[in-house]
């Protein structure tokens, strides 16, 4: 039987960079972006993290090209595209995945606390973005992939400058996708619901008598499939958004939640901890 409809699936020849990739989601991405044929270049925050993230790809094979960078710097961003073309060619994928979450009543909040959260998870893509899309443009083609989350569509108590930041990462995506379609420039976010990563770690921590953290609890009832997502679960749809396969979606938030968007939800005293899946 033909199966040559598979290779729109790959990545083989391409160049990905994904942000912040040293963990975590970013972390997962790339590795299912080097399992299906892309060169991996990634940055994070400080040496020990990319010092981490390479001990991590070498020991999974992945000979990944990686060097610290602030999203958030420009000059430093641009350093990094220039380093990272010339150890791994021109790049051909951005995930925009480096981000940081601030949880703190409104009210409560500092100014510089909010613009820190703006400037990485909303700042950070513009700035990344527009470092690699001259050379899409020119090479005629690229990919752009943005971390939007369920706050991109909604709120909740002490994520405001998180969820101001996601909801307007929605809005570029659908900008970029506007300006720079004509190139075949396809850009497009994954909506992840709840995750269990360092990041959420403090939302699933077992309460000082053992029991289940009410957050937890109450994810878990908002969340038809009653469990967290794993990294696992949205390794699948970056290589979709990566490959060419998707060429013809643009513009588009893909919400990969187990559901929550959907459901109203239930009591959560209805539910069955002994059914629960152990998190990671
Ligand atoms: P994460 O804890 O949000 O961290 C992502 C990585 O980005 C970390 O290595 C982090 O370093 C790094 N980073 C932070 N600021 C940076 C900067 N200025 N420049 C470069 N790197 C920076 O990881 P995650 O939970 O895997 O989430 C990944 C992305 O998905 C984030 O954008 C997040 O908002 C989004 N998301 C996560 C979930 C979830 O449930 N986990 C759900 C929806 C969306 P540090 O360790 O020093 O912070
Ligand atoms: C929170 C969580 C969420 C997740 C994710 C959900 O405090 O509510 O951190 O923001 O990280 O963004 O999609």
């Amino acid at each position: 039987m033909d199966t040559s409809f598979l290779k729109n699936f790959s990545l083989e020849g391409k160049t990905a960079w994904i942000t912040g990739a040293s963990y975590g989601l970013g972390l997962a991405y790339a590795i299912a972006f080097a399992q299906s044929g892309a060169k991996i270049v990634f940055n994070d925050i400080n040496q020990e993290l990319v010092d981490k993230g390479m001990a991590e790809y070498e020991k999974l094979g992945i000979d990944a090209f990686g060097a610290v960078c602030d999203v958030t710097k420009e000059d430093q961003v641009l350093d990094f595209v220039k380093k990272a073309e010339a150890a791994k060619g021109p790049i051909d994928i951005l995930v925009n995945n480096a981000g940081i979450i601030k949880r703190i009543p409104m009210t409560e909040m500092t100014v510089d606390q909010w613009n820190q959260v703006i400037d990485v998870d909303l700042t950070g893509p513009f700035i990344c973005s527009k470092a690699v899309l001259p050379g899409m443009i020119e090479r005629k083609g690229g990919k752009i992939i943005n971390a939007c989350s369920m706050m991109s569509e909604l709120g909740r108590e002490t994520v405001s400058a998180y969820a101001a930041a996601k909801g307007g990462l929605k809005m570029l995506t659908k900008n970029i996708c506007s300006e720079y379609g004509q190139f075949n420039i396809q850009c497009n976010a994954i909506g992840p619901g709840y995750i269990a990563t360092p990041q959420t770690a403090p939302l699933r921590e077992k309460q000082a008598d053992g029991s289940m953290h009410p957050f937890d609890r109450f994810i878990r009832s908002k969340t038809p499939a009653q469990r967290w997502g794993k990294t696992e679960d949205l390794m699948g749809l970056a290589v979709f958004l990566a490959s060419p396969a998707s060429d013809f979606i643009n513009g588009q938030v893909i919400y990969i939640d187990g559901g929550i968007l959907a459901y109203i939800g239930q009591d959560p005293g209805n539910l069955d901890p002994s059914k629960f899946e152990d998190e990671e």
